[in-house]
């Protein structure tokens, strides 16, 4: 008996509760610019990101990031990040896991490190302390005060804003932002995400919010809000989402509420925390920081097997 067998070799992290699992060997060949990258990706090697992420290997929970070489050469490496539905523009989280990744495996030291994303370069800062902040790519609010009729609940009025990925972030919404409370939190989200496609409600250029962020009074002493994030597959964060982190950071600017620099303070349904901090552009768009810590909790060869009719996962 012949056996198609291909080896994926993957190191998966935790930053704030949230996964990252790092393909470091046994991904795709992929050419060209990031963005074409991901096409590629999409279109002739969509089941290699699910049998990465979904269930039986993984869970709609996980996010996946596929190093691969960066085409700017002052970069450290590219990445390309993805989950149980799709692809991310950027991520946050997973930026800090892959840090703490590649200093585990003994590829970088302390310092600043460029990182080529699909949606343009960030610049990390690994700490010998193990912290790592994110310098992002430029953040901006698209639209205040959008009011759209949540399906069983009523007019809810929120904010669209860029962090990497597209946000519609809520501070009134009724809702109890505690872990215990997660399954009510994830169908209101998803009827508000519903709402914004149904009344026509995008980012810039038409690009589909495919992230709710609802915020509400931090339980910590030390954090200025807390927030739920529902990612596009209808999981929830499990960090404080260092892209929607940087979303707020632009509606904070945007209101005259936090000044350039000033600390802010981000905590998550779970009680983990990012800091973050801000610079102003000429054009009113901000440059967000976002810190945080990853741990590495898993080194796993995944075995992709031909034979197995599950070897791409199970897809929502
Ligand atoms: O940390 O930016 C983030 C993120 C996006 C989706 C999940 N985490």
């Amino acid at each position: 008996m012949t056996q198609t067998v291909q080896r994926v070799r993957v190191v998966d992290s935790h930053t704030g509760g949230e996964p990252t699992r790092l393909v470091i060997d046994g991904g795709p060949l992929l050419q060209g610019t990031l963005a074409a990258r991901v096409l590629q990706l999409r279109e002739h090697h969509d089941g290699f990101r699910s049998a990465v992420v979904n269930e039986p290997r993984g869970s709609d929970v996980m996010v996946g990031a596929l190093l691969t070489p960066p085409t700017d050469p002052t970069c450290t490496t590219g990445v390309i990040f993805f989950n149980n539905v799709g692809y991310l523009g950027m991520c946050g989280h997973g930026t800090i896991g892959l840090i703490a990744t590649l200093a585990w495996l003994g590829r970088l030291t302390p310092g600043e490190h460029r990182i080529e994303t699909p949606v343009g370069v960030v610049t990390t800062t690994l700490l010998p302390s193990g912290e790592v902040a994110v310098r992002n790519i430029p953040a901006w609010r698209h639209a205040r005060g959008v009011t759209v009729q949540v399906t069983d609940h009523g007019p809810v009025t929120g904010d669209v804003a860029f962090g990497g990925n597209w946000f519609f972030l809520v501070q009134e919404h009724g809702q109890t932002l505690t872990l215990a409370n997660t399954e009510a939190l994830t169908h209101f989200s998803w009827r508000l995400r519903e709402a914004l496609v149904r009344e026509g409600i995008t980012g810039a250029a038409g690009a589909q919010i495919d992230h709710i962020e609802l915020f509400g009074p931090a339980q910590s002493p030390e954090a200025h809000s807390r927030n739920f994030v529902l990612c596009p597959g209808k999981a929830y964060d499990r960090s404080p989402c260092g892209t929607g982190t940087s979303a707020k950071l632009a509606c904070l600017a945007a209101d005259g509420k936090l000044a350039p620099g000033a600390l802010w303070v981000q905590e998550s349904i779970t009680g983990s925390t990012f800091s973050g901090h801000y610079t102003r552009l000429a054009d009113g768009q901000i440059v967000p920081t976002v810190s945080g810590r990853a741990y590495v909790n898993a080194e796993a060869t995944l075995i992709l097997d031909a034979a197995d009719p599950l070897c791409h996962g199970l897809r929502p």
